[in-house]
């Protein structure tokens, strides 16, 4: 047990209290650049099932990819909700996450939400594959949106421009057909 509690010793007293010694934690560090990388399962009331996965290098984009299974053919908004809370399905997720406090738009628009990624599309087989990258939903810091959840909507989201009543809230993109909770995965 020596070598255990020498090592235990050796990392108290590196981090966070001591100045950094012979190896100090910087942008240079390997462990330090490891991409972060979370995961999230997607279920609901539906049929509609699918895995999303999210990998960030450095403070750079996040990276999402994955599919969406079970959907009708077409567009579907999906977005990052603000609570990782599902006790009441989909409805306990709250509201886009919108850290800024802007109002709903498009991933390329600059005034957005943090959580608006646009619409996935299914084709025929119900099957929709993402694959894009953002800058707004980084996987640390205080806009982090691990502990979030996504949601995939059962309509096209307008992208705030159809104008409807709720185009620049939720660009009216109606019921909640799945959703998951994103939670940290071990980095590769
Ligand atoms: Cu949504
Ligand atoms: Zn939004």
């Amino acid at each position: 047990m020596e070598w255990l509690k020498a090592v235990f010793h050796n990392t108290r007293g590196k981090y966070p209290l001591d100045p950094p010694s012979s190896s100090p934690p910087s942008p240079r560090n390997p462990s330090a650049m490891a991409p972060l990388k979370a995961v999230c399962v997607l279920t609901g009331s539906s049929s509609v099932t699918g895995v999303i996965s999210f990998v960030q290098d450095g403070s750079g984009p996040t990276s999402v990819e994955g599919e969406v299974k079970g959907l009708n053919a077409g567009k579907h908004g999906f977005h990052v909700h603000a609570l990782g809370d599902t006790t009441n399905g989909c409805m306990s997720t709250g509201p886009h996450f919108n850290p800024k406090g802007l109002e709903h738009g498009a991933p390329e628009d600059e005034v957005r939400h943090a959580g608006d990624l646009g619409n996935v599309i299914a084709g025929d087989d119900g099957v929709a594959k993402i694959s894009l990258k953002d800058i707004q939903i980084p996987l640390s810091g205080p806009d982090s949106i691990i502990g979030r959840a996504v949601v995939v909507h059962a309509d096209s989201d307008d992208l705030g421009k159809g104008g409807h009543e709720l185009s620049k809230s939720t660009g009216n993109a109606g019921a909640r057909v799945a959703c998951g909770i994103i939670g940290l995965q071990a980095s590769a």
